[in-house]
């Protein structure tokens, strides 16, 4: 037992100096299918769709129309993508640049015609982390 009581020690020390943590919530899936691309961006440059320019990109499965993952960023101002990526291309699918794949983003920002804003969907993360609940649009249905 000595063994797997440090480990829980190291692991709890550990935690205590891990760079906080936000936690993502997303619904309104419309299938299981794919996967949830998930699209972090710390500049109003490529967001929400471009995969290039964001700061980080990471993928969650989908179970019962959602999806869950924790991201682990340093203190800052941020704004999510979350692409309904349902043919695991990678990539968003449009027709007439209309998506065809669902999108959501943080604080649920919408546009009105287009993407919404980066101003609408960034939010800050301070050395609590923070959380985002982040319910899927589908536009191109
Ligand atoms: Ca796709």
């Amino acid at each position: 037992m000595i063994p797997l009581t440090a480990a829980l020690l190291g692991a709890a020390a550990w935690a205590q100096s891990a760079p906080p943590a936000v936690e993502v919530v997303m619904s309104g899936f419309v299938s299981d299918e794919g996967q949830a691309l998930v699209l972090v961006f710390a500049e109003e440059t490529g967001f929400p769709v471009d995969l290039k320019r964001a700061a980080k990109t990471t993928a969650a499965p989908i179970q019962g129309g959602r999806a869950a993952l924790r991201l682990e960023l340093p203190p800052g101002t941020y704004a999510l993508a979350i692409i309904h990526d349902e043919d695991k291309d990678g990539d968003l699918d449009t027709f007439l640049g209309i998506p065809t794949e669902g999108l959501g983003c943080s604080n649920n920002a919408k546009g009105s015609f287009g993407p919404p804003p980066f101003s609408a969907a960034r939010f800050t993360v301070g050395a609590d982390g923070a959380k985002q609940a982040i319910t899927m649009v589908y536009l191109g249905r």
